[in-house]
């Protein structure tokens, strides 16, 4: 199937946040009509305001990257907020999307979908095959629901829906509060910090043993625009690098780019979360789409962007 995005109406729901601002700057390359609504003129969580400003705009297609996201620390510590507000947030626009019959919706999830121990590198059908990585299972229930919503649509209502997985993201837009956000922009952050007061140290949480892959989200939007355009299956898509580190390696790699060197203090009051989460991304090369740009060069040019932006 190919979908033709010129002169359509693109909703990006949550064009304020990584994924969503750069899913909107890569869709400027399509000649669609980009269409943006910041919380002040919508809040997802609100059924009836959802549906009412459906109702205005009426868009033909959504990409559906609004959500409640951070990262590990702020994963455990606030479960009802992952649970809740994404379960809301997505069943709210899916129901608007029907009631106003969108053409095409991508829904979004996350890697953390699937089993802690799932077989490596992770392919689609691992889907809940064993037991959630605890720290994030309010997320990975949340996100599941959804895959299952776009997936019951399809079923009983022939919707031309898909979801998309993409693996651990980095890039503009990114959240760098150490409390709250992922490892890569926190340790950026505590690098660049730890560079400007002389520090010895950089304090890295957990045993800097566990791997993750890192995808750049100028790369996710790329190919989710790609999918938007290409791909219509029941089944969910895996969006992945194939580019693993171990976070110990992670924080070398942010040392050299930062230019500074500090002696790492793994703190094991931290949790370590899934030991690995390397996705299988061989259904989506197979549709054709390659363009994943190195680790380091990301970091890289993420980093100039908070030398000129701040974090
Ligand atoms: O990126 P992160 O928070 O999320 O942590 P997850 C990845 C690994 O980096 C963990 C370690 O082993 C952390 O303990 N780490 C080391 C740090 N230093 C730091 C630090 O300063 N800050 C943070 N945040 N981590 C999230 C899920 O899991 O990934 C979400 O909680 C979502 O649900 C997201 O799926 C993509 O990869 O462990």
């Amino acid at each position: 199937m190919t979908f033709d995005l010129k002169d359509k109406r693109v909703w990006v729901a949550g064009h304020r946040g990584m994924v969503g601002g750069a899913v909107a700057r890569r869709l400027q390359a399509e000649g669609c009509e980009i269409i943006r609504a910041g919380r002040e003129v919508v809040d997802l969580v609100d059924q009836s305001a959802v549906h009412e400003w459906m109702a205005e705009s009426r868009p033909d297609a959504i990409v559906l990257a609004a959500a409640k996201v951070g990262g590990i620390h702020a994963n455990d510590t606030r479960p009802v907020d992952f649970l809740h507000d994404n379960l809301m947030i997505q069943a709210n626009i899916i129901d608007a999307a029907h009631a106003f019959d969108v053409a095409r919706l991508l829904f979004l999830g996350s890697s953390c979908i699937y089993p802690k121990l799932a077989p490596q590198p992770i392919s689609e059908d691992s889907l809940l095959t064993g037991p959630l990585e605890p720290t994030n299972e309010w997320y990975a229930i949340a996100k599941i629901a959804g895959i299952k919503l776009v997936q019951a649509h399809r079923k009983q209502h022939g919707r031309k829906w898909i979801s998309a997985m993409p693996t651990n993201l980095y890039g503009p837009g990114d959240n760098y509060d150490l409390q709250s956000s992922h490892v890569l922009p926190a340790l950026l952050r505590k690098f660049h910090e730890a560079k400007q007061r002389g520090d010895t140290e950089v304090v890295v949480w957990g045993s800097g043993r566990p791997l993750r892959e890192f995808l750049h989200c100028d790369d996710l939007a790329d190919a989710l625009v790609f999918l938007l355009k290409n791909y219509d299956d029941d089944e969910h898509i895996n969006v992945g690098s194939g580019v693993e580190v171990s976070i110990r390696d992670l924080a070398e790699t942010i040392a050299e780019v930062v230019g500074y060197e500090a002696k790492l203090v793994f703190d094991s009051s931290k949790p370590d979360g899934t030991p690995r989460k390397l996705m299988d991304s061989s259904r989506l090369h197979a549709l054709g789409w390659n363009n994943v740009r190195s680790l380091k060069d990301g970091i890289r040019s993420t980093y100039e962007g908070v030398l000129r932006d701040g974090f």
